[in-house]
């Protein structure tokens, strides 16, 4: 491919969202004033309502980060033995189970969402099997009408990882409000942000009490301690950030569909390049832009693309490369083998850029790489 320069400055796969630095000022003179840091302050109790509203749940808790979120969750629901899982995530998935003495089971994925194949659950459960936590990845709803059934069935918990789903709905009903928790991650990299942060949501009010108490060391009250808890509380300059994030947003996701729409126009007749449709019946957040790549019909493998891309100052992200099956820590579980789905989809998945300050020009540029990089 000749005549095409690198990007001027490194494109990466995501820039955070950055709310308006004079209002950020207001909000930390605001904190300032009150000498009030953490600890369920203003800000936090503002964004906790905010948030349960935004995504139209029962109720919120928030967190310092998602996965201390998802470690709570677990305790809240006082999982116990094996939980089913999915391979194709980052790697606070299955590390959350591991923290809590329970043993991750991998499930193989979906084809096309890249999802926990619903239909490869069941045989996976045995006696100690305690709950599933699936995945929303990439914000692509589970099929979460046939995990229900199955857990009803067997009597198991469901705690979804929604990590990059934030505000997602299928047919109108809101993400956060399936299964007996989810979990949101509040990352910097996230479509809203605390720069560090996280939530729970849940239908079931008995777990309120609960999950506050095991977010701060498991106290009731200044000298009562229900039980070991740990320190997981989102501090107020956070949830500062998260209130302001609320401003850009829907902004934010009207720019990152129209980037998504037009990846997908250019990418369209590449042989060899796959780009998941929007699903029906979903309200997506355009979260990320995975593509796979085959390489018999492409004529580069992944890897090979991913490095080439570099050169060009593009920095692309294999999301998610290798599966948490495949880490020494669990290759050795027994469920780690023969799933077949995913080992494929991880050696072929490439999230590119995307995120709503991305220039059209840069998207078509990028693409026009893509399809010409072979040559
Ligand atoms: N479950 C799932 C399914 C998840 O994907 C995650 C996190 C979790 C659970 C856990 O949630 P948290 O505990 O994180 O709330 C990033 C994020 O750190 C991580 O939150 C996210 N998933 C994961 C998919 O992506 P890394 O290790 O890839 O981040 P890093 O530092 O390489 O940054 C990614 C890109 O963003 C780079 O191109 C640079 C750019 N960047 C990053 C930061 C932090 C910036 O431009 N500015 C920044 O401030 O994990």
């Amino acid at each position: 491919m000749k005549n095409i320069k690198a990007f001027k400055n490194p494109i990466n796969v995501v820039k955070p969202i950055l709310p308006d630095l004079t209002l950020v000022t207001k909000k930390l003179e605001e904190i300032w004033a009150s000498g009030w840091l953490t600890n369920k302050g203003k800000q936090h109790e503002e964004l906790e309502k905010r948030v349960t509203e935004y995504l139209k749940v029962v109720n919120t808790s928030l967190f310092c980060n998602g996965t201390l979120a998802l470690q709570i969750a677990c305790q809240a629901l006082d999982l116990k033995g094996e939980v089913i899982t999915t391979p194709f995530t980052f790697p606070a998935t299955t590390h959350v189970l591991h923290w809590n003495n329970l043993t991750p089971v991998f499930c193989d994925i979906e084809e096309n969402t890249y999802n926990i194949d619903p239909n490869k659950i069941e045989t996976l459960i045995t006696s100690k099997t305690t709950a599933i936590m699936p995945v929303h990845v990439f914000g692509n709803p589970c099929d979460v009408e046939k995990i229900q059934k199955i857990a009803d069935k067997y009597n198991l918990k469901i705690i979804y990882d929604a990590a990059h789903a934030f505000g997602v709905e299928i047919n109108g009903k809101p993400i956060g409000n399936f299964g007996d928790i989810s979990m949101f991650s509040f990352h910097a990299t996230k479509i809203f942000h605390t720069i560090e942060g996280g939530a729970l949501t849940f239908g079931n009010n008995k777990l309120k009490n609960k999950i506050e108490q095991l977010k701060n060391f498991g106290l009731i009250d200044d000298v009562h301690v229900e039980g070991p808890g740990t320190n997981a509380k989102l501090n107020e300059v956070s949830a500062a950030v998260g209130i302001l994030m609320f401003d850009s947003l829907e902004e934010e996701k009207k720019r990152r569909k129209a980037l998504t729409n037009l990846y997908r126009k250019n990418l369209k007749n590449i042989p060899g390049i796959k780009v998941i449709p929007d699903l029906e019946k979903v309200k997506h957040n355009y979260y990320a832009m995975p593509i796979l790549i085959n390489k018999s019909k492409y004529g580069l493998n992944r890897n090979v693309l991913f490095e080439k891309l570099k050169k060009y100052n593009i920095f692309a992200r294999r999301y998610f490369y290798p599966l948490c099956s495949q880490y020494p820590c669990y290759a050795k579980l027994p469920s780690a083998k023969n799933l077949f789905i995913a080992e494929q989809i991880t050696e072929e998945i490439l999230c590119l850029p995307l995120y709503g300050s991305l220039k059209k020009d840069e998207v078509e540029k990028i693409c026009y790489i893509v399809k010409n990089i072979t040559k």
